[in-house]
């Protein structure tokens, strides 16, 4: 529920955070795009998704910085008013959930194409992670945007469903397939599913705050501020942790590429031994 009203401090909060998100994604998106050449020609398409998701995201923190600029006015000079909901307008969180529907399933994705497995196995990952992803962004959404505190815990249980079988298809069946797979990739695996657990995870305690007995304003910015900030972590962080691997497997895959690189084995060598 958007609150009537928000003092200076947490206007500026969420202002801030919003265009610090704005600047987090479309700066990962341009380095992902610039950092092609760095990769070799197999792992580009994982690093083009990545920016594609950071892309995204920049265009939809756009329309929700918008939406919040446009949607609380303050009559106060000096900035040190309270902020009220402007008459006629309203906060669209559906923005963020739009962004959320495209850019899941496509860090999922990311995820899989960058591991570089077999066709089989990546063919049937995705058949079940994509739409598993987007069945759980589509039923967190009428949870999100409802004034009842009961529609909001039917819709976030219902979310959670298909929340648990990723992270079953992730942390079980992924693992089972990945017997066979060399150390190294399965060392990445396990990495990369730690870092996606650990900022998902923020996403359902922040859409929890509003009934976890929080007042109106605190929650919904404390919710705001979780969902900026894992946002910056699981798109951004998340796509450079991508870039590094891709550039990992690219030094490990070809030694030539790596020398004229500066890179050795998996490893940056410091500049000067190179150079030497
Ligand atoms: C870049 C955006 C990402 C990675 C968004 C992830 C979102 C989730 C993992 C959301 C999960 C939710 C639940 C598990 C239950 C409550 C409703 C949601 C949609 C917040």
């Amino acid at each position: 529920m958007i609150p009537d009203q928000l003092t200076s401090g947490q206007y500026q909060t969420v202002y801030n955070l919003f265009s610090l998100v704005i600047a987090a994604q479309l700066f990962t998106a341009l380095y992902l795009v610039a950092a092609q050449p760095r990769v070799l020609a197999r792992y580009r398409q994982a690093l083009l998704v990545s920016a594609t998701v950071c892309g995204i995201a920049a265009y939809h923190y756009f329309r929700i910085f918008n939406s919040f600029r446009d949607s609380f006015v303050t009559d106060a000079t000096g900035g040190n008013g309270v902020y009220t909901q402007a008459p006629g307008e309203s906060f669209n969180e559906g923005y963020r959930y739009v962004d959320w529907f495209l850019t899941v399933p496509l860090l999922l994705v990311e995820l899989v194409v960058v591991l570089a497995l077999a066709k089989k196995l990546q063919t049937s990952l995705l058949l079940r992670l994509v739409p598993a992803s987007a069945l759980m962004i589509l039923l967190g959404y009428p949870g999100e945007i409802s004034d009842s505190d009961a529609t909001r815990n039917i819709f976030g249980l219902l979310s959670t469903i298909p929340f648990l079988y990723i992270l079953f298809v992730l942390f079980v069946e992924l693992t089972r397939s990945l017997d066979r797979q060399p150390e190294t990739v399965r060392n990445t695996v396990s990495k990369m599913r730690i870092l996606l657990f650990a900022t998902w995870g923020v996403y359902p305690i922040a859409y929890l705050l509003p009934l976890l007995g929080f007042d109106g304003a605190t929650a919904w910015v404390g919710k705001q501020a979780g969902y900026s900030i894992a946002d910056i972590l699981a798109k951004c962080l998340y796509g450079l942790l991508i870039y590094r691997i891709a550039r990992l497997k690219s030094f490990a895959d070809d030694p030539a590429f790596a020398l004229e690189e500066g890179g050795h084995e998996g490893v940056d060598a410091p500049r000067s031994r190179v150079n030497a």
